[in-house]
């Protein structure tokens, strides 16, 4: 499938495909540009994967040569770079963390360049803030102090696409995602995950005990409105993204005891507990929520899921699963 520049559609390479974001973005792009024009690539060995639908090549992403090796085999126009380690797994082993957040990112920039791909995409986060944010909404050009590794290898990551934009034209594009919550792939690593956990605990168990106390308030995005954001940010036309760093894209903004009380609306013996573990303090230096009117502005963002309508819409999809 060597592609031909002139050929209008796009040959996408996904790292990170078997993730949370991966999962459903795969799907989305693929639904997008057809099945043939998305090579998804992870860590796994394609053997191990029985459920396959589509192009996939076992890749690490640190091994420049073999990024290289495929984006040349494939004629790759488009990268969407997903690999990282997250918050909370990132703290346990920071430096590792590090070396594949930063190290990842560069094989990317620099595969962007010698290639000339047309365009990639990779995400920054929520975790480029820090205590000297405003705590209930931060805006686009707050002062970024990160407190964990994760959310320094995103601002130095945001700097580092900005670098390669300006210096060799490359066309990065970038969102910071607040926590996000999907059915169907799990979260991993991350300090926002007791938003996923607690549905498949509610569902399995009727109860769960979170990590976070009851009133911490952050910014989360239902999956479908992320990948649909993703999209859209990528389709814009370049001259319209008057921010050329990682844009705030802001949907929801509840805390584990709101959403708990939303789950019982639909499963009423529900019960949560609460024992604070060190995520605790990562969530404390995040904001509460994102202003994002230069993404309304820009690209026309705007969410479609309120609380009400994402849990409704998880509870649909993963009901049958533990029936
Ligand atoms: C995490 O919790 O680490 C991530 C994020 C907010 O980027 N979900």
């Amino acid at each position: 499938m060597k592609h031909d520049k002139k050929q209008l559609s796009p040959v996408i390479l996904v790292t990170g495909a078997r993730g949370q974001i991966g999962t459903e973005l795969v799907a989305a792009l693929r639904n997008v540009y057809g099945r043939e024009q998305v090579i998804a690539t992870d860590l796994h060995d394609a053997a191990a994967l029985p459920d396959l639908e589509g192009p996939y090549r076992q890749l690490n992403v640190l091994d420049k040569d073999e990024l290289e090796n495929l984006v040349a085999t494939y004629g790759v126009t488009q990268i969407y770079h997903l690999a990282a380690t997250l918050s909370a797994k990132g703290e346990e082993a920071p430096l590792k963390a590090w070396h594949l957040n930063m190290q990842s990112l560069l094989n990317i920039l620099e595969a962007a360049k010698d290639h000339k791909l047309d365009k990639v995409f990779w995400p920054s986060s929520i975790a480029v803030f820090g205590p000297s944010t405003a705590r209930k909404i931060s805006p686009q050009n707050a002062l970024l102090d990160p407190q964990t590794v994760y959310g320094i290898s995103k601002e130095a990551g945001e700097q580092w696409c900005a670098y390669y934009r300006e210096h060799y034209g490359v066309d990065v594009r970038s969102l910071r995602y607040p926590g996000l919550i999907s059915y169907s792939a799990p979260a991993g690593g991350g300090t926002t995950d007791y938003a996923v956990a607690i549905f498949h605990e509610a569902l399995q168990n009727g109860r769960y005990e979170c990590y976070l106390s009851p009133n911490t308030a952050l910014p989360m995005m239902y999956m479908d409105d992320a990948v649909r954001a993703t999209l859209q940010l990528m389709n814009a036309p370049v001259e319209v993204l008057k921010e050329r760093g990682a844009y705030n894209i802001g949907a929801l903004s509840f805390t584990p005891a709101q959403l708990a009380v939303e789950l019982k609306n639909h499963l009423p013996d529900f019960t949560i507990s609460y024992n604070t573990d060190k995520r605790q303090s990562i969530a404390n230096s995040w904001p509460a929520g994102v202003e994002d009117t230069e993404a309304r502005r820009d690209w026309n963002w705007h969410p479609e899921y309120d609380l009400v309508t994402m849990t409704a819409h998880m509870l649909d999809h993963l009901t049958p699963v533990y029936k």
